[in-house]
C-alpha cells in the first residue's frame, strides 16, 4: 500500500460517544487540534442531525482549515441539500445494505439503493463536492451484494466508496480478504470504518490498509457508538512500530494534549491501554524488563516515548523490582551504591512490598540508608 490518509472523524462518531456532547467552542477546538495535527480529512456531523450541528457545520467548513471538511450524511436528498448549502468540501453518503438492517431501517432492494444513490451522487457532484458513498454494515452484506453495489458507484465516478464494519464483527483477516476482493473490482478510493465491539478495531483498520484501503475513519481515543472505532494513536503506534517514517507527516508530539483535551470533553481520563498517551505506556516495572531497558530501551519498546513528548518511567516501588532498577534510581539520586548493596536494598523493597504498598519516598529513604 501506498498511500494513507485519515478520515477524522471525533466530530461525527465521537459524538455519538454516550458520553460526549460537545459545544460549539469544543467543536472548533477538536477540529483546529486534529487540523494541527496534519489529518488529511475531518468528519462532521450531519447538518440535518439539529440546528446547531448545521450552523457548527457551516463555521468550521468557513474556517479555512488544511484538512478537507465532509459531513456525513444519509443518501437523501434532504440531506444532499443540506450538505451543499453548508459549504463542505465533501459529503460521506451511508446506505444500510446488510438484510438485518436493511430490514429495521429502510426495507429496500439493492436496485433501489443503487437507484437513489445515483440520484444524490450527481446532485452532490454537480455542486462540486467529494462524494463518498458506503454500505452501512458492509461485513454482513454478502460479498457478491456488496461488489454488485460498489460497482454501480464506482461507475458514476465518486471520489471513494466506504467499507464500514458498523457491528465491529470483522476479523483481520476477513477485512484484509473483504477489501482486496473489492479493491479488485473497483477504480476508486476507499475507506474504511471499524468499530471496536471484539477488539479488532485498529488491527481492522491497519488490514484494511494492507488490503488496498487509502482512508481510514479514526477518532480521538476511539470515542464512538458503544465502545468506539479505531483510535487517531492507535493507529499512529500501528503505523510508527512499522517505520516512524510512515507517520512524519504528522504533529505526532501532539497527541497527547489531543487525547487529554478529549478525555476531559467527554468526562474521562485516557484509559490506561491506549497506545502512546496512557500514562503507563513507557512504563517499565519487573526486574527482568527494567535491566533490559536500562540497557538499550529497544529491548522492550518498539516506539520511541521521546518522538511523542513522552518519558519513560522505571517502576522501583514495588516486589518485583530488580536490583539494576534500584542501582539505577540510585544514581539518579546521586547516590553510589554496589552491586551488593544494591542487592540488598531490592532484597529489602521485595520484603516490604510483600507486606503493603510502597511508595517511591519509602524506596528513596532506603537507598540512603544502603549507601552508607
Ligand atoms: C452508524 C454509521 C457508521 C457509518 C460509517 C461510514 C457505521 O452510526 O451506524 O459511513 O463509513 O459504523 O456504519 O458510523
Ligand atoms: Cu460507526
Amino acid at each position: 500500500p501506498d498511500r494513507f490518509y485519515f478520515v477524522e472523524t471525533t466530530l461525527r462518531e465521537g459524538e455519538q460517544f454516550a458520553g460526549a456532547r460537545f459545544t460549539s467552542e469544543q467543536r472548533v477546538a477538536i477540529a483546529d487540534a486534529v487540523d494541527a495535527f496534519g489529518v488529511e480529512y475531518i468528519e462532521l456531523t450531519s447538518p440535518a442531525a439539529s440546528p446547531q450541528s448545521a450552523r457548527d457545520l457551516a463555521m468550521i467548513a468557513r474556517r479555512g482549515l488544511k484538512a478537507r471538511i465532509l459531513t456525513h450524511i444519509r443518501c437523501h436528498m434532504d440531506d444532499a441539500r443540506l450538505a451543499v448549502e453548508s459549504g463542505v468540501n465533501g459529503a460521506n453518503l451511508l446506505f444500510a445494505t446488510s438484510e438485518q438492517l436493511r430490514q429495521v431501517s429502510h426495507g429496500r432492494t439493492l436496485d433501489e439503493i443503487i437507484e437513489r444513490a445515483v440520484e444524490v451522487i450527481e446532485y452532490l457532484k454537480s455542486h462540486g463536492l467529494e462524494v463518498r458513498f458506503s454500505c452501512e454494515d458492509s461485513f454482513r452484506t454478502p460479498l457478491p451484494d456488496l461488489i454488485r453495489v460498489y460497482k454501480a458507484i464506482d461507475s458514476l465516478g465518486v471520489k471513494r466508496i466506504g467499507l464500514a464494519d458498523t457491528v465491529g464483527v470483522a476479523s483481520p483477516r476477513e477485512v484484509y480478504n473483504v477489501l482486496a476482493a473489492i479493491r479488485a473490482e473497483v477504480s476508486c478510493d476507499i475507506e474504511f470504518h471499524g468499530h471496536n465491539d471484539s477488539g479488532c478495531a485498529i488491527a481492522n483498520a491497519f488490514c484494511a490498509w494492507e488490503g488496498g484501503a487509502t482512508h481510514i475513519d479514526v477518532t480521538v481515543l476511539g470515542i464512538g457508538e458503544r465502545n468506539g472505532i479505531a483510535s487517531l494513536g492507535g493507529m499512529i503506534a500501528r503505523l510508527a512500530a512499522i517505520d516512524p517514517a510512515l507517520v512524519s507527516r504528522y504533529n505526532v508530539e501532539m497527541l497527547n494534549e489531543i487525547d487529554q483535551m478529549v478525555a476531559e470533553m467527554v468526562g474521562m481520563t485516557i484509559p490506561f491501554n491506549s497506545c502512546i498517551t496512557s500514562p503507563t505506556a513507557f512504563t517499565h516495572k519487573a526486574g527482568m524488563h527494567t535491566k533490559a531497558v536500562l540497557a538499550d530501551p529497544r529491548s522492550y519498546e518498539i516506539l520511541d516515548p521521546s518522538m511523542f513528548g513522552r518519558t519513560r518511567t522505571v517502576a522501583v516501588a514495588h516486589r518485583l523490582v530488580g536490583w539494576h532498577a534500584i542501582a539505577e534510581r540510585a544514581r539518579e539520586l546521586g547516590i553510589y551504591l554496589s552491586e551488593t548493596q544494591a542487592r540488598a536494598a531490592a532484597a529489602r523493597i521485595k520484603a516490604l512490598g510483600d507486606e503493603h504498598d510502597i511508595d517511591g519516598t519509602t524506596v528513596d529513604e532506603l537507598l540512603y540508608e544502603y549507601a552508607e
